[in-house]
């Protein structure tokens, strides 16, 4: 692996298997608002993209996530890597998620900082991404057929204007497209995240897994749909089953040779903080931090 690249993820614990065995990472959920709807998620939890369904996170203001940063690096040495996951959308949420960069940044300079995105806002914040030197960013990307896509994305938001169906689809895989590209020209990492769902894009992903490698992707996560019985059914997906482990692993093997794969995510919250599969959040909620000084 080139220095460079070597130097981005060697503490990082999502890029690096290795490294999530001695760094830590958090989330702060300072980004609520979305663009899009995905059918297999529910608005009233954390977004699926990067989160399990049925767990909902306290909302910070960015000022509010700057102190409990500095709380957990205080009591958390390994923490190495602040992400943006949600609990909506942090590039169309782009004011809550620069200001947070901004306000951390003052406290805790050497963190390194991850954001998560659905893409359509993303190739409007490419160059503050580069300038907030942000070098890892999380794409999920769940199709490059708009036909296929219009069976997961009823619709999303986009310019002023609501679109549906196969059209709204298309514009959100063109943006995917644009933005993933746009940011391998810059030499930002990439991850793309993809939600397998049986029977609708399971066998569709390794034609993700080429057009994603051809763009310059750094790593594929292919997570599994995690259906969530115990609070209702997904926004349209109601009855959908997620893969059984033996599926995932099949598609898995089958996309070995293609872009990297990432096969140790624990699936995080939007508010998780610690080692990746353990979660301190409960010891950092905002009742727990210290005030700001007056
Ligand atoms: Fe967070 Fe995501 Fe950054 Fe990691 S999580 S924004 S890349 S710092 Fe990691 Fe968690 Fe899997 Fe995400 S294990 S859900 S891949
Ligand atoms: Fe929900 Fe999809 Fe928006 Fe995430 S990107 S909050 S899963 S609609």
């Amino acid at each position: 692996m080139p220095a460079h690249i070597w130097d981005k993820v060697k503490d990082h614990p999502c890029y690096s298997e290795e490294a999530h065995h001695y760094f830590a990472r958090m989330h702060v959920a300072v980004a609520p608002a979305c663009n899009i709807q995905c059918n297999y998620c529910n608005r009233k939890y954390d977004c699926a993209n990067e989160s399990r369904p049925g767990v909902t996170s306290e909302k910070l203001t960015p000022e509010q996530a700057a102190r409990k940063v500095a709380a957990v690096a205080a009591k958390v040495p390994q923490l190495s890597v602040l992400g943006i996951a949600g609990p909506g959308d942090s590039m169309f949420d782009w004011r809550h998620t620069s200001a947070t960069f901004r306000e951390v940044s003052k406290l805790m300079p050497d963190l390194k900082y991850c954001v998560s995105t659905n893409g359509l806002a993303l190739p409007d914040h490419v160059d503050e991404l580069a300038e907030h030197n942000i070098d890892h960013v999380t794409i999920t990307i769940n199709m490059i057929d708009p036909e296929i896509g219009a069976l997961i994305y009823p619709w999303i938001y986009f310019k002023g204007k609501r679109y549906t169906g196969i059209e709204g689809a298309r514009i959100l895989h063109e943006r995917q497209m644009e933005g993933l590209e746009r940011l391998t020209e810059k030499g930002i990492l990439t991850k793309i995240n993809s939600v397998m769902i049986p029977g609708i894009n399971d066998q569709h992903l390794i034609e993700v897994n080429k057009a994603i490698k051809a763009r310059g992707a750094f790593l594929h996560n292919v997570m599994p749909l995690i259906s969530d019985a115990a609070h209702g059914t997904a926004f349209g997906l109601s009855g959908q089953r997620g893969p059984k482990p033996a599926e995932l692993k099949d598609l898995q093997d089958k996309l070995a040779g293609g872009a990297n794969l990432m096969r140790h995510c624990r699936q995080c919250r939007a508010d998780a903080v610690g080692m990746l599969g353990e979660d301190l959040s409960q010891d950092f909620t905002l009742d727990k931090i210290p005030e700001a000084p007056s």
